[in-house]
């Protein structure tokens, strides 16, 4: 690839682990309304804004006609405040495996980071991590009007950046989030099962395998 200038990162999932607790949330809620999810449903939710996730998880359960939009904020709002519990004693240990020291070297070399989130609680979690000064965009929900797979969140950032798709990286969890990457014409590098992220260009197990090297030689 072209001269890498800009790294873009997905906050839950990436960042840190966050996404469990929304799974959690989710299945307290679903279960609430005799819905049952597991785990690889879960997997579609990843990336997805807070009311489409709940639209998924009512259709799911063939109830989307069963609540008025009224009902469906309220069980929204309800979902954010038990989430909201459960991360409220998030803390820097919180931080996946290895992107402390990324994000060092990523300064080092002089190259650009931004967040690009579809929670509306992007802000809060990275100041309870205490780095949300490591980044210099953070582009969440409150600022785009088209959740992942759709790629605004990702050009936002770019925009912001003041960077174009072709010297930038993109690092998702989600298999929505690699759509909105590759959707905005930049790299992406997926963190997960290849099995979910295979339109990623490049797939690591895990945040503790990025380096820098690798990733200038991505496409070449
Ligand atoms: P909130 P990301 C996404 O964050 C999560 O992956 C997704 O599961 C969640 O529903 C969405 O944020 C909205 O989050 O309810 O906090 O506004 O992965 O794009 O950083
Ligand atoms: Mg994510």
């Amino acid at each position: 690839m072209e001269k890498l200038e800009g790294i873009i990162f997905d906050l839950d999932g990436v960042i840190t682990d966050t996404a469990e607790f929304h799974y959690l949330a989710w299945k307290k809620l679903a279960d609430k309304f005799g819905i049952e999810i597991d785990r690889d449903f879960n997997e579609t939710l990843k990336g997805v804004s807070r009311t489409d996730s709940l639209e998924r998880i009512l259709a799911y359960g063939g109830r989307s006609a069963d609540f008025d939009a009224k009902e469906k904020a309220e069980m929204a709002e309800w979902k954010n405040d038990v989430y909201k519990e459960m991360i409220e004693a998030i803390q820097p240990s919180d931080i996946l495996p290895g992107i402390e020291s990324f994000l060092k070297e990523l300064k080092e070399a002089g190259i650009r980071t931004a967040i690009a989130s579809a929670s509306k609680n992007a802000e809060m979690i990275l100041c309870s991590l205490g780095i949300r000064d490591q980044f210099d965009y953070v582009v969440d929900a409150a600022k785009i009007t088209k959740s992942k797979p759709d790629p605004e969140v990702f050009l936002k950032a770019l925009e912001l950046l003041g960077l174009s798709a072709e010297v930038c990286i993109g690092v998702e969890d989600a298999a929505s989030g690699v759509d909105a990457i590759k959707d905005a014409k930049m790299r992406a590098v997926g963190i997960g099962s290849i099995d979910i992220l295979g339109r990623a260009d490049l797939v690591l197990a895990s945040t503790a395998d990025l380096q820098l090297e690798q990733l200038r030689n991505i496409g070449n």
